[in-house]
């Protein structure tokens, strides 16, 4: 008995050594779970030659309560200074992906999004109101430049435009212009009113059952939009990790540190006394979050290469130039299909 468990031991052993080896000098590999990152990281993966992926994202992120700096603070501190105060922000995106590789160094991405944002108020007097906006956010298009795949690891430097097809004329009424609609302030907007510069550099690495990624990305903004304004530039690095428990699912974890810059310029149509979201001084942040998440993949059969992903992430810090709503979950779900 004993040595009928030795035997199997050795077996197992040495099964997982052959298979270790005969990876090691192998490429990094997309057909795995863990071959695309987390789903809430964009311009993760390339593809090769002739390959075709269509994907949907939505995303769910919430705001709630007020910072002052790092901390929290009441809303009675914020409307000492301001009329109205925002109370809380849900905000949801669905996005619309496709990407396509003329070769095996080059994959090319475009992405559409439809954004629906409300805002809850209170108001100095106690009184209480929400605002919402809608509609397709700007249109991204990228180039993804893969500089190498061998020794399971792939570098790829992506370079995109964000094209300002999203509006930043979004109004609504609010009790102090009823029944007519005034402009909403900047985080309502749906789009940047800039062509904005995207520059994503990723790393990604695979062992046999781990994998590791990192992200360094930038959103440049210049000039200045119709409104007399632009929004932050953005710069992020992002890193995550995935366990792959089966050849169709892996758990992931995701920490992220990000900045945003101050809201250059200021919309003339919009009173910065009037509420916190209306000051330019009430943008900008430094921040971290982290997110668990898990992929499952299609590996064979009709519906091969057809991905599922989900991550749940929260803030675990966030800095913020003056006054500003705090975020608080961001859930993201997303479908990937990838065919030749
Ligand atoms: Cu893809």
């Amino acid at each position: 008995m004993k040595n009928y468990i030795y035997a199997i031991i050795l077996m197992a052993a040495t099964f997982s050594y052959a298979q270790e080896t005969e990876d090691a000098t192998a490429k990094w590999s997309g057909s795995r779970p863990d071959g695309h990152a987390p789903i809430s990281v964009m311009g993760d993966h390339t593809h090769g030659k002739g390959e075709i992926m269509f994907s949907y994202r939505f995303m769910y992120m919430n705001m709630e309560d007020v910072n002052r700096g790092s901390e929290n603070t009441s809303f009675a501190d914020a409307l000492t200074q301001y009329m109205v105060t925002p109370t809380r922000m849900p905000m949801q995106m669905h996005m619309l992906g496709a990407m396509y590789a003329p070769s095996d160094k080059i994959t090319l991405m475009v992405m559409a999004n439809y954004l629906t944002s409300e805002m809850d108020h209170l108001t100095r007097m106690g009184g209480t109101f929400t605002t919402e906006a809608s509609g397709f956010g700007d249109t991204k298009v990228a180039a993804i430049y893969k500089f190498f795949n061998k020794d399971k690891q792939q570098l790829h430097a992506q370079v995109g435009v964000s094209i300002p097809t999203g509006s930043i004329d979004e109004q609504d009424a609010i009790p102090a212009s009823a029944p007519n609609e005034v402009i909403l302030p900047y985080p309502m907007q749906i789009g940047s009113g800039t062509f904005d510069g995207e520059l994503a550099l990723t790393y990604l690495k695979q062992w046999n059952k781990w994998s590791f990624g990192t992200q360094a990305r930038t959103t440049l903004r210049f000039g200045t939009n119709d409104n007399d304004y632009r929004l932050g530039n953005r710069y992020s690095l992002n890193n995550w990790t995935a366990f792959t428990a089966t050849k169709w699912l892996s758990f992931s974890g995701r920490v992220e540190l990000g900045a945003i810059d101050r809201i250059e310029g200021a919309n003339p149509a919009l009173n910065p006394m009037m509420v916190i979201t209306a000051d330019t001084q009430n943008s900008g942040m430094t921040y971290a979050n982290a997110g668990l998440g898990f992929n499952l993949y299609a590996f064979k059969g009709s519906l091969k290469n057809l991905r599922f992903g989900f991550e749940a992430a929260l803030p675990l810090f966030q800095n913020m130039n003056g006054i500003q709503l705090r975020t608080k979950e961001t859930l993201t779900f997303g479908l990937q299909y990838a065919f030749k």
